[in-house]
């Protein structure tokens, strides 16, 4: 019994060694191992801690120009060429701010290319705060606004390490978030100022692109992306094609295949002007007052909102998107 056992013993270890050699990975039937491109998340939170330690990046203020400097140097780090798009915001409040968008570009020459965005100016007012007294102030916006910005620095970051086949172009949009404050009407087209005058008036003559993705709300912890109205109705296939990359790399408990309200945002206005289908990445959440992530328009909306695993995954996906086009 005892020479029986050692025996069959014997001959296991050897049928387990055979079969570990034969198939170096048992599970190679069901599954393919994903090799996906390096995203740094403190090199993203960096990032987006940077343009909030200017404060509040509200057009005309210092912190706005302190940072448009900071945005362009980075860029022109990273990129190949950078824009900067001068412009003059008309607001609601009848203000004309000096403005600009921050457009740098890989690639620039290249015919097959796509557009990536995040609004980096930040609100003029916590019109959503709880504390009435704080509602005129001007809020921190690190994830409505610095967080798509801090993900796509570091996304140029990595791709000027590994140079993508495709041209991309990344925009920084200013006066998105400028728009009228909660419970007033004001006709007209308040919100996306700077989107909308890209939109008119491309960096470049004739310029064009595959498709587009903004960015917007990308950093708070647990954040849920849906497919929103707009993105569905001019740039479903977009849509779908970066959902199941999303989903495909494990990242399906933010990227929700559920539809959510069309948001007026910047990419309404690329779709609605240019010839460019852009999607938008946004937290929406049902549960919440206002649609948006909770502290969306307050004095929470600070530095201490941004979660580094939700920049990584937004990181990730785009990654993938890119590095996935020929
Ligand atoms: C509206 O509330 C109409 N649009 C929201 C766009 C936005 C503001 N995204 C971030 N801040
Ligand atoms: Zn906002």
């Amino acid at each position: 019994m005892r020479k029986f056992f050692g025996a069959t013993f014997f001959l296991l270890l050897i049928v387990a060694g055979c079969n570990n050699k034969s198939k170096p990975d048992s599970q190679s039937k069901d599954k393919k191992e994903i090799v996906t491109h390096p995203f740094d998340a403190d090199s993203a939170f960096f990032y987006v801690k940077a343009q909030t330690d200017f404060g509040p990046r509200v057009p005309a203020s210092e912190a706005h120009a302190a940072c448009a400097a900071f945005l362009s140097t980075k860029m022109a780090q990273f990129c190949d060429t950078v824009i900067v798009q001068p412009f003059i915001a008309k607001t609601y409040d009848g203000n004309r701010f000096n403005s600009q968008n921050i457009i740098g570009s890989f690639a620039p020459e290249k015919e097959k290319r796509i557009l990536l965005a995040a609004h980096w100016d930040s609100r003029h007012i916590a019109d959503m705060d709880p504390d009435l007294e704080k509602r005129k102030l001007p809020i921190d916006g690190a994830n409505d606004g610095a967080s798509g910005v801090g993900v796509l620095i570091e996304l140029a970051r990595q791709l000027q390490l590994k140079n993508p086949e495709i041209g991309v172009d990344i925009i920084f949009f200013d006066a998105e978030d400028y728009g009228t404050p909660s419970g007033e009407n004001i006709a007209g087209d308040w919100w996306c100022l700077g989107s909308q005058h890209w939109s008119r008036n491309p960096h470049r003559e004739n310029y064009q692109a595959d498709y587009g993705i903004l960015l917007d709300m990308v950093g708070a912890s647990y954040a849920t992306f849906y497919h929103e109205g707009y993105s569905v109705f001019y740039a479903s296939q977009v849509l779908s094609s970066v959902w199941g990359i999303a989903n495909r790399l494990g990242y399906g408990n933010h990227f929700l295949n559920k539809r959510a309200n069309p948001i007026t945002d910047d990419h309404y206005y690329v779709n609605m002007i240019t010839k460019v289908p852009m999607i938008n990445i946004i937290h929406q959440d049902n549960e919440s007052n206002t649609g948006f992530f909770p502290p969306w328009h307050t004095h929470n909306d600070n530095i201490s909102v941004i979660d580094k695993n939700t920049l990584q995954a937004v990181g990730k996906v785009l990654l993938e998107v890119i590095y996935d086009e020929k």
